[in-house]
Order: structure tokens, then C-alpha cells, then sequence
């Protein structure tokens, strides 16, 4: 029986273990650039089998949040690179989270700035405001959050151009920022999940209506991607019944099967699912019946799909080798014991304590609350 710490395969991608860093946004890259903090940070944690990186913008547009990092400019990608030679160095591996926020954005963060009336709006499905706060940065440098913009509807024609960003990202980072691999956050209610969502979508074109219309826009993303950075170093987070920045939908299991069968014919290394609303209730449901994650994965396994199954959402040790044992998951990812704990995977293994994250420096700020956790005492 495999266990949380033996090697483990996710598509291309050789695994040291099934212990997986959740993207964790964080809010200290000024210019969207990584910085030599970003470097060490990611370095210290490089004995996760696999670290997925804080959600990154794949355009300007897709930015909505204050110093996030991205994935369209060179100092960007060269930024990145720094960071994934330290964590190859230490052996790890690393992929990155392909980010668009779509409506949970402001005006002050898109290109036009919100100077001229109507400019920066954000894009979305449809014009329809999230009740959802994004952070931004004042100018004294102090964070502070704010209301979400509202947001325009995006043109039919306009979508094919959001597609080749994710595709131009995708190939950026594994032949320029040197990545593992890539996944697309399809979560959370950010772009392709206000796609996905009825609460979002109201649109009457292609993308929207049916279920197989509003996953149309997923799938697309999707085959861009594979086709930038290869099946095998592919992923996707999914979740498919979070209340996330607004994310609403009464019948998630009929969608998210239809997406599950989507994916389990295209072969990615891997499918990343959020259980329960994200960093709360795990039993959180939309609509009547509680949401089936066996049901779900059981599709993409019909479909043909041999992607590793990775879970999330409040996983501890006891679990997570729990959800490893029954054969249902192949990694577990862990987010903010990871803020806390650089050596998560030794204090696990060791059963030994946990540091307690800091909730105040989780976004922005500098060195404090993000390098400075201590590992355990080396022995
Ligand atoms: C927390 C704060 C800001 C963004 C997500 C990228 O929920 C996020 C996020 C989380 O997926």
C-alpha cells in the first residue's frame, strides 16, 4: 500500500511523495515579478512532492490582485526562473498556477487603470458584480480590501484571444520560466468557474445556457494548454461546490460530471479537487443533495482519465492517509500548514508539531511571516 511518503507518479511528472504544496496567493511581487524572497521562499519548501505555485496572471487582464505575480512580461519569467532552478536544486518540483480572475478584480489593477470612464473595467461571462472583496496596495504601500469592480460582459470574439493567453502562458513557463508543468485554476470563482457556474453566466452565445456550453470555455482553455505544455504535465484544480468570491450554481454534480468526463478523456496528469468550500466547511453543499466526489471522480475515470487524483481542503495527516489507504486519492495537497511549516513533509512523517500560520502577514508584506518560519531543530 502506498503512503503519503513514497515516490508517486502524477502524468510525467516523478513525484518524491504524494505530499503536494496548495497554491497559496501571497501578494509579494511588486511589478508581478518574483522576488529573491519568492525564491527562498519556494526553496525552503522543495521537499513537497510537488509544489504548485501561488495563482499567476497570464495577462494583464487577468490580474486582480495587488502584486501578484505573472506570467507575460520577460522579468516575470525570468523571475520565475530563479525560483525554479532553487527548488530543482533542492530536488523538488514545481508547477504553476495559470491564473485568470476574470470579475474578482478592480478597476485600478487592469490595463487602462480605471482612468477614463468605462476604461479597466474587468471582464467576465456576464456584467454581473461578485459581492467579493479583491486586496490592493494604497499609496503609502499599506494593504487594504476593497469591493470588486463591476465588470463588463466579454464579446463572443473576444474569448478566442483569452484561450491563446493561457496557451502563450503555458508555453512561457515551461520553456522560458522553466516549470514542471502547469495548472489551470478552473476554481474558486475566478474565470473558469464563473464560466462554469449558472450564478455567473447568463450569456446566450455558445458559452452559455446548457452545461456542455458552459464548459465550453473550460475545455478550450484546457486543450490550449495541453497543446503549449503537454498532457503529461497538465493539471487542473477544480471545486465544484465552493461559494468562493461569489461562485454559485444549484445543480453542481450534473456540471462537474460533464466536466469530469470532458477531462477524462484528454489525458492530464492530474485533477485537483477542492472538497467542500475552500479553506472552510468541508461538507459546505449547493443545492439539495451533498455533492458526490466519488460520483465525480468515477467519471473521469470512465472517460479513460489516469491522472493522479489530488484533494484538498483541511486535509491533516490522519486524513489524508485515510484518503490514500481507500484508494481514493493519489496526493493530497496541504495549503496553510505549508505557510507555517517549510519542512512540512518531515514534520509529518515525524508526527511532530506544527507551527501555527500567521493569519495578518498571509498577503503582503516582506521577509516576516513568509521565510522566517522555523523548520524543525536539526537533530
Ligand atoms: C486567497 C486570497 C486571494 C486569492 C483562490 C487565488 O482562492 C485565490 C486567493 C486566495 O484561489
Amino acid at each position: 500500500m502506498s503512503t503519503l511518503f513514497d515516490p508517486v507518479d502524477a502524468g510525467n511528472l516523478r513525484l518524491a511523495n504524494s505530499i503536494v504544496m496548495a497554491p497559496l496567493t501571497r501578494n509579494r511581487s511588486p511589478h508581478a515579478v518574483p522576488t529573491d524572497l519568492a525564491v527562498t521562499y519556494y526553496r525552503q519548501r522543495a521537499t513537497a512532492g510537488l509544489i504548485v505555485t501561488e495563482g499567476t496572471a497570464i495577462s494583464h487582464q487577468g490580474q486582480g490582485y495587488a502584486d501578484v505575480p505573472g506570467l507575460y512580461a520577460p522579468e516575470q519569467l525570468a523571475g520565475w526562473k530563479r525560483v525554479t532552478d532553487a527548488v530543482h536544486a533542492a530536488g523538488g518540483r514545481i508547477v504553476v498556477q495559470l491564473w485568470h480572475v476574470g470579475r474578482i478584480s478592480h478597476t485600478s489593477l487592469q490595463p487602462g487603470g480605471g482612468l477614463q470612464p468605462g476604461g479597466g473595467r474587468p471582464v467576465a461571462p456576464s456584467a454581473i458584480r461578485a459581492r467579493s472583496k479583491t486586496y490592493l496596495v494604497k499609496a503609502d504601500g499599506s494593504g487594504e480590501f476593497a469591493e470588486t469592480s463591476e465588470p463588463r460582459a466579454l464579446e463572443t470574439g473576444e474569448i478566442a484571444g483569452i484561450v491563446d493567453d493561457f496557451r502563450r502562458a503555458a508555453k512561457a513557463a515551461v520553456e522560458v520560466a522553466g516549470f514542471d508543468g502547469v495548472e489551470i485554476h478552473g476554481a474558486n470563482g475566478y474565470l473558469v468557474d464563473q464560466f462554469l457556474r449558472s450564478g455567473s453566466n447568463r450569456r446566450t452565445d455558445a458559452y452559455g445556457g446548457s452545461i456542455e456550453n458552459r464548459a465550453r470555455f473550460l475545455f478550450e482553455v484546457v486543450d490550449a494548454v495541453r497543446d503549449a505544455a503537454g498532457s503529461g504535465r497538465t493539471g487542473i484544480r477544480l471545486s465544484p461546490v465552493t461559494p468562493a468570491n461569489d461562485a454559485s450554481d444549484p445543480q453542481p454534480q450534473p456540471l462537474f460530471d460533464h466536466v469530469a468526463a470532458g477531462l477524462g478523456s484528454r489525458g492530464l496528469a492530474y485533477v485537483h479537487v477542492v472538497e467542500g468550500a475552500t479553506g472552510g466547511d468541508r461538507d459546505f453543499r449547493q443545492g439539495d443533495e451533498p455533492f458526490d466526489y466519488r460520483a465525480f471522480k468515477a467519471a473521469y475515470r470512465e472517460a479513460g482519465g489516469r491522472g493522479a487524483w489530488l484533494v484538498n481542503n483541511g486535509y491533516d495527516r490522519e486524513l489524508a492517509e485515510k484518503a490514500l489507504a481507500e484508494g481514493y486519492a493519489d496526493l493530497v495537497a496541504f495549503g496553510r500548514p505549508f505557510i507555517a511549516n517549510p519542512d512540512l513533509v518531515a514534520r509529518l512523517r515525524q508526527n511532530a508539531t506544527l507551527n501555527e500560520p500567521d493569519k495578518s502577514t498571509f498577503y503582503g508584506g516582506g521577509a516576516r511571516g513568509y521565510i522566517d518560519y522555523p523548520p524543525l531543530a536539526a537533530s
